[in-house]
């Protein structure tokens, strides 16, 4: 058991690309255990290894009222997508934060579950958004990556209100 510690943008980590799994050992499931756990504890709907600094194609899921639906997608990646959505997006890297994102509404996608397996299944609504944001993560992209100039400079305003992202000047 182990909370992990979620990287905060602007932290370059979250700009590092994550490197293939090759195999689907004891480590992948003891990761794969602890993320989840962060992931609830974050209360977020996903979690992307590179968020915890961990350069490795591994991500959780759990969209469940309940949350005793989790998916660990290892090594995921789109085949194809369809139609395009927007919707409101936010992201645990970017505490308190949360916009408009357009993404592809229906996507064809494959993974290796922790058996080792590899599956190909559709999806849509929030699974869809979800898999594409987390995978994004696993590039090194943001959803904040996809904000016009005009966002940006809003989300720029409220960072450099916090203490923490201020530069002293000297
Ligand atoms: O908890 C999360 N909610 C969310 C809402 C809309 C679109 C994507 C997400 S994922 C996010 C958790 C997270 O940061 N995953 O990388
Ligand atoms: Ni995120």
């Amino acid at each position: 058991m182990a909370l992990l510690e979620v990287l905060h943008f602007p932290d370059s980590r979250l700009r590092k690309k994550a490197v293939p799994v090759e195999n689907v050992d004891e480590n992948c499931h003891a990761l794969a255990k602890d993320m989840l756990e962060t992931m609830y504890a974050n209360r977020g709907i996903g979690l992307a290894a590179t968020q915890v600094n961990i350069q490795k194609c591994l991500v959780v899921i759990d969209l469940s009222e309940d949350k005793n639906e989790s998916m660990c997608l290892i090594n995921p990646e789109i085949l194809s997508s369809e139609g395009t959505e927007e919707s409101q997006e936010g992201c645990l890297s970017v505490p308190e934060y949360y916009e408009m994102v357009t993404r592809a509404e229906k996507i064809k996608y494959r993974y290796m579950d922790l058996n080792g397996e590899v599956i190909e299944d559709d999806a849509d609504g929030l699974l869809a958004i979800c898999i594409q944001h987390e995978i994004d993560h696993l590039d090194g992209k943001l959803f904040i990556d996809y904000l016009s100039p005009m966002k940006r400079q809003r989300l720029r305003k409220k960072l450099d209100k916090q203490e923490k992202f201020q530069v002293p000047v000297l």
